[in-house]
């Protein structure tokens, strides 16, 4: 039987700007995601401080919440058979002088944090980051 996941997906301001969100969600449909919300908005500095918490105390964190709130962002709900560590696999490594060919990362990002794309790392931060962007009802059953 199939266990459908849901996971969370972000389309970042830079590949936004550049025009690649369409290629990128057809990059992730290709791989059989459904998506079941997505919506285009700006978020300020305070919401990508609350959507990044967990990084609060690094070096990148200020610079991580200016750029991701320096222009429209790209918000995906997406469901699939294992959805969390595919989308991994397909966004490729975080540092994109180390990700592999054919990854969204390798193909748009432009560097550590200009990296294209944000995908949900676990099962706990899915469901934290689906409830921060999306209500319940925004969501394609
Ligand atoms: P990932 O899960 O691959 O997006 O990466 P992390 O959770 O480790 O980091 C979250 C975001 O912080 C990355 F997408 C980009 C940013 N970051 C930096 O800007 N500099 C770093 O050295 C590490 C991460």
């Amino acid at each position: 039987m199939q266990t459908l996941q849901r996971t969370f997906s972000i389309v970042k301001p830079d590949a936004v700007a550049k025009g690649a969100t369409g290629d990128i969600i057809s990059m992730i449909q290709e791989k059989g995601f459904r998506v079941i919300g997505m919506k285009m908005l700006e978020i300020t500095k305070h919401q990508a401080e609350g959507f990044y918490a967990v990084h609060a105390d690094k070096p990148f964190f200020d610079s991580l919440t200016n750029f991701m709130s320096s222009g429209p962002i790209v918000v995906l709900a997406l469901e699939k058979e294992n959805a969390i560590a595919d989308l991994r696999k397909l966004m490729g490594a975080t540092n994109p002088a180390n990700a592999e060919a054919g990854t969204v990362r390798k193909k748009w990002a432009e560097s550590i944090e200009r990296n294209a794309i944000h995908g949900s790392d676990a099962d706990n931060t899915a469901r934290f980051e689906l409830s921060y962007f999306f209500a319940g009802y925004e969501l394609n059953q």
